[in-house]
């Protein structure tokens, strides 16, 4: 096999190039190719410097995470960038793309580092549960200071090279399109240099001040994550240690974070969240339909929301409304919601501007006549959304894809009122649709491959993270909440409160719990409007107008800044209810609870795959992460349920005497 690694020889510069696509990731064969590299350089006499840079499109982007787990092949890459540091010959990174990572980690081995003004550095292992472990806490603080250090190490975002060049992370920033040319020149110019800058040799000040405001400015965001806080101690030691001692510390770190179950489930959602791109039977040369201008009907909050996704990647977006009134909310939405993202210095004003000027509010139905793809987002009603699509079939043009936003109606009825099902697809975003990241895009029995494939690969150009469900009532997402939600309303019957039964949640990881989660979207969503028909709590809580936050009064009490407290009316209502029912109140356990409202989502996870209403096991887990906010440290409920024990989950639901999914009892989930 041939190496990924080749040298070319300028002169007295010896250029080590990588060749690995699609990402330069530093596997066995690039390390050792990288390690025979230097290994050259220093043994021949004529070599005076060596520049390291990668063809394709970005430097190495990191450890390649797929030998993770393996057993590791020499030269480990700790070893190798402190063979590249202890080099007595300065080395050049020349970096283009991203730097991430071990690459990253390389690159401040190397003695001095050049970039491409649109390349990035970062340290984004913090996302995959793990800390840079090939020297990058201890060499980061050493050249950047403590405070870009934590940020770049515990949080984990890429820096651009200007502002690492602020840092003196960047020794010299080189032309776009000149790399190689201006990296041999700087190699030129400190050839004869001496000392050789070496980051392990330098010290830094501790500055428990700074981490500990830091610690404490992001303690939310840290909530339930083991990685954050290995990452700051290991930054910590890098200011109290010798290199040689903080360099082990770091070392035992990232092991004891490599082997526990975080990393395992935040490196399954990396992957997952890649493969669920992928359609099983469409082929990934598809050709796709172009789609240069698209339709929104329906100006509310979700109709808003995904036309901003389009503004926003510079699709122009005709909306429609049956009301100017509506029309001119709807717009009007739209500004301030960009004018708040320039305030908080997130947009240029030109950009909005921009944003704004592709958008046509119209009141003209027959404007959609020439749009590529129209997605309806209308209220849930299946008659309506039949009126709509029959309207649609009769004025687009031949190809354009229609899509509906439902959240759980058929889409293949839907399509049948249509000429053409093989244009329909559903397009399910959540609220808010231009924040949430995930797209159900879901296929109907006669959505052709084209139009899924055209659906994917826009859902990518507009930065959301698509799964493909099949057509199910709530598909994969709002299906795996009802089991839930039943069984969180039982408990409330035998004794559980609304507060412990979101307290559980939250422990759990997620962001809120079933009652807050109902207070937040609205009790009176799918209220049947006929305050004397009361059958439930949640029907007696909209008949007296307990609609959730936006009245202040739901499950919980609300004040003006919508901080929610228990609400004694509430108690009195539940109370009500149970005396009526007969039901038995007893101490309901914590455990009782997550085996009862956690348990039965996997279950019907498992029956949605059984179904075939799910390409695979980690589709699901996406859809939790990215459109409910399951803790990524959990790996999704399906992931979540494998490393629990399948049997374990089983027990839990025989034990509460639920149906339980034959690939579940079987462990035979794919
Ligand atoms: C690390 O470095 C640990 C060290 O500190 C310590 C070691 C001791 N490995 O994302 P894309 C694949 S941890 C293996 O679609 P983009 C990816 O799966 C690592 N494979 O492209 C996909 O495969 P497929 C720290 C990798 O242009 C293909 O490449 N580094 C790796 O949208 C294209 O990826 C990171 O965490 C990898 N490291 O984005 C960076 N990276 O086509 C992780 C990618 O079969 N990578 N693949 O589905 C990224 O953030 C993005 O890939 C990047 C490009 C921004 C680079």
């Amino acid at each position: 096999m041939t190496s990924p690694i080749r040298t070319e020889r300028h002169g007295e510069v010896l250029v080590i190039i990588s060749d690995n696509p699609p990402v330069n990731a530093l596997g066995a064969a690039v390390r050792q190719g990288l390690e025979a590299a230097i290994k050259e350089g220093v043994a021949d006499a004529s070599v005076e410097a060596m520049v390291i840079r990668c063809d394709g499109r970005t430097f190495f982007a990191g450890a390649d995470i797929t030998e993770f787990g393996k057993p590791m092949q020499e030269p480990a890459l700790p070893m190798l960038v402190d063979m590249i540091e202890a080099s007595d010959k300065p080395v050049v990174a020349a970096i283009h793309g991203t730097a991430l990572g071990g690459g990253c980690e390389v690159a401040l081995a190397c003695h001095y580092r050049v970039a491409a003004p649109s390349a990035k550095l970062g340290t984004p292992e913090v996302k995959l549960g793990l800390l840079p472990g090939a020297g990058g806490t201890q060499r980061l603080p050493r050249i950047a200071g403590v405070g870009l250090a934590l940020e770049m190490t515990a949080k984990g975002d890429p820096i651009p090279a200007r502002k690492a060049a602020d840092a003196g992370l960047v020794d010299k920033l080189v032309g776009e399109d000149s790399l190689e040319a201006d990296a041999i020149a700087f190699a030129r110019g400190i050839k004869a240099a001496r000392p050789i800058p070496r980051a392990s040799q330098r010290e830094v000040r501790p500055d428990p001040d700074a981490v500990a405001a830091f610690t404490k400015e992001n303690s939310r965001r840290f909530r339930g994550f083991d990685a954050p806080a290995a990452n700051i101690a290991c930054v910590v030691k890098a200011t109290e240690l010798p290199y040689a001692e903080g360099v082990q510390f770091e070392r035992a770190e990232f092991m004891r974070l490599m082997m526990g179950v975080q990393s395992a489930a935040q490196r399954h959602i990396f992957f997952a969240e890649r493969q669920a791109a992928k359609i099983d039977d469409v082929p990934a040369d598809t050709q796709l339909r172009p789609i240069r201008h698209v339709g929104v009907i329906g100006a509310g909050t979700m109709g808003g929301g995904i036309s901003m996704n389009f503004l926003s990647a510079g699709i122009p977006v005709t909306i429609v409304e049956m009301a100017q009134e509506a029309l001119d909310r709807g717009a009007g939405t739209i500004r301030k919601n960009y004018e708040a993202t320039a305030a908080k210095g997130r947009m240029k004003p030109e950009q909005v501007e921009a944003a704004m000027g592709a958008l046509i509010p119209t009141l003209d139905f027959d404007a959609l006549a020439e749009c590529d793809l129209i997605i309806e987002a209308v209220y849930e009603s299946m008659d309506v959304k039949k009126e709509i699509f029959t309207r649609l079939d009769a004025i687009c043009k031949p190809g354009a894809i229609l899509a509906s936003n439902t959240s759980y109606l058929d889409i293949d009825e839907i399509a049948a009122t249509t000429k053409r099902p093989e244009d329909v697809v559903g397009m399910h975003f959540f609220s808010p649709a231009n924040v949430m990241k995930l797209l159900e895009v879901v296929r109907g029995a006669r959505t052709a491959p084209d139009v899924l494939a055209t659906v994917m690969d826009l859902a990518k150009k507009i930065r959301k993270v698509a799964v493909v469900a099949g057509v199910t009532y709530g598909f994969i997402g709002n299906r795996m909440l009802m089991p839930r939600q039943v069984e969180a309303n039982k408990l409330l019957m035998e004794g559980a409160t609304p507060e412990q039964i979101d307290r559980v949640h939250v422990a759990f990881g997620m962001p809120m719990g079933p009652f807050q989660m109902s207070d937040l979207a609205g009790v009176d969503i799918g209220w049947h409007r006929d305050p004397s028909r009361i059958e439930n709590i949640r029907d007696a809580l909209a008949a007296e107008g307990r609609w959730g936050q936006k009245k202040q009064a739901g499950f919980y009490d609300y004040d003006e800044k919508r901080q929610p407290t228990p609400s004694p009316r509430v108690a009195e209502i539940i109370e009500d209810f149970r005396r009526k029912s007969g039901s038995t109140v007893r101490e309901i356990s914590d455990e009782e609870i997550v085996e009862r409202t956690l348990y039965p989502m996997v279950n019907e996870g498992a029956l949605i795959l059984e179904e075939g209403k799910a390409q695979r096991a980690s589709d699901v887990d996406v859809v939790w992460i990215y459109g409910y906010g399951w803790p990524v440290y959990r790996g999704g409920p399906m992931f979540w349920a494998k490393s629990e024990g399948y049997d374990k989950v089983v027990a839990g639901l025989d034990k509460h005497g639920f149906k339980v999914a034959q690939s579940l009892r079987d462990g035979t989930i794919r």
